[in-house]
């Protein structure tokens, strides 16, 4: 029996080495985009130190006035959690955008506001799984997508005087790169119907610093 069986285990091995090496090209082919789509791979690549970081945390529930509550943008930096009613950005400069949603889908979001524009490669790289109550609204865990379903829209970050919009789906965080060449004072908003009133576009939605206010571009 063990004389028979030996010549099967070596066939075994020379098949098992054989489809082991068939494999490997495939294996190289899948990897290396993956890879490449990961953005903090190209930041990696010698030109992280020119690479301003804006950080926004988009929360809900922040009290505004006595009685009500409203979703709201904060700037997250050296001094923590800072109002984003005049943002700074260099010019000629690449800036890395990293918005961080902690909120739920706002009801009359459409399509059209869930268009990415303006941002390097024209897209915006989506990690779902920061939301307090762990929705995974997406198929996969990090994407690159040039647009959003309104279902998903809690916010969009817009800077309709440089092209700029970036949709902000709730319990996600955002990547986006962005490279602005004309210095200038130019406003931003969400275009959602986020805030208070009859049509949403009250409260948070016209006051600065909420979810609107000024970009300084120098
Ligand atoms: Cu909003």
């Amino acid at each position: 029996m063990t004389r028979q069986g030996l010549p099967s285990l070596k066939g075994l091995a020379v098949l098992f080495v054989a489809i082991a090496i068939f494999w490997v090209p495939f294996a190289y082919y899948y990897v290396i985009p993956s890879t490449a789509a990961n953005p903090a791979s190209t930041t990696g690549s010698g030109q992280s130190s020119s690479t301003f970081q804006l950080t926004l945390a988009e929360i809900m529930n922040e009290p505004w006035g006595s009685n009500m509550v409203q979703p709201r943008f904060f700037v997250m930096g050296p001094n923590g959690m800072t109002p984003a009613d005049n943002i700074i950005l260099p010019v000629n400069t690449r800036i890395q955008l990293t918005i961080i949603s902690y909120d739920t889908p706002t009801t009359g979001s459409t399509d059209q506001m869930g268009k990415v524009s303006g941002t390097v490669g024209g897209n915006v790289y989506m990690i779902n799984g920061t939301s307090a109550s762990g929705t995974d609204m997406m198929a996969k865990w990090g994407q690159n997508v040039t647009a959003v379903p309104g279902a998903m829209l809690a916010h969009t970050f817009t800077m309709p005087q440089l092209g700029i919009s970036i949709p902000v789906v709730g319990g996600d965080t955002e990547v986006a790169y962005l490279y602005l060449t004309q210095t200038g004072t130019y406003s931003w908003f969400c275009q959602t119907p986020c805030g208070s009133g009859p049509m949403g576009m009250m409260g948070a939605m016209s006051t600065s610093g909420w979810m609107t206010g000024q970009v300084t571009v120098r």
